[in-house]
């Protein structure tokens, strides 16, 4: 079994049995006019993982593992949308309002694609997600089923929502969790700080965390 040093404790997985997820790396949360800055926040904080994850996603597609984006994205009627997230927030505009990249976090639009420097491949899964977490109301659990795959690595934005949300469904789905400490990142740096500790605390309750130069080595 390879075995990648982590906190708390090294995480093992099955030689060839591993995938990436990266959770909403997409304009909307990544790039200014978007639902992020909407909502208040500085996006520089989260442009400056873009390389890491770049670097991650590589070492995986060079390993020949598999890599799946998520978007978090609503139908253009908004059907999908709790009442309640459209209200949350009272920022500048919220889902569903025209923005500067489109219509904020709806499917289809400018600011709901994934990055381009982040860009999938063909091949890649990307999973269009409506809530917080990629396996509620998504086929992300038959996508793993399918690819007979149990160990996930996480990269991606915001650490404490979607990214810790994902990791947490993962968990109740008999999942091992390993979250790339430098390929997230959250509007908030002191809530990553959080995250990160809450996931290895009581011996990796969530999962295991680690660099992503840690992890690049084990791969192949
Ligand atoms: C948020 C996300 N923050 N991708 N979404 O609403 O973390």
């Amino acid at each position: 079994m390879p075995i990648i040093p982590a906190q708390p404790y090294a995480f093992e997985f099955p030689a060839g049995k591993l995938a990436l997820i990266v959770i909403d790396m997409q304009r909307d949360f990544v790039e200014p006019g978007g639902f992020g800055a909407a909502l208040g926040n500085d996006v520089s904080l989260l442009t400056a993982i873009i390389p890491t994850v770049a670097e991650l996603i590589a070492g995986f597609r060079k390993a020949g593992l598999p890599v799946i984006h998520t978007r978090e994205g609503h139908r253009a009627d908004l059907s999908d949308c709790p009442p309640s997230k459209r209200a949350r927030g009272k920022g500048s505009l919220t889902i569903g309002d025209s923005g500067p990249m489109g219509r904020i976090l709806v499917d289809g639009e400018p600011g709901n694609d994934i990055i381009p420097e982040l860009a999938p491949i063909a091949g890649e899964a990307v999973i269009l997600k409506p809530g917080k977490g990629a396996f509620y109301a998504t086929p992300l659990g038959d996508i793993l089923r399918r690819a007979g795959v149990n160990h996930l690595v996480f990269a991606g934005v915001t650490t404490e929502v979607c990214v810790q949300t994902t990791m947490r469904e993962a968990n109740d789905r008999g999942y091992e969790c390993l979250l790339a400490e430098d390929a997230t990142e959250s509007y908030f740096p002191e809530f990553k700080a959080a995250t990160l500790a809450m996931i290895r605390a009581q011996g990796g309750i969530v999962g295991w965390t680690t660099p992503v130069k840690t992890i690049l080595p084990h791969l192949a």
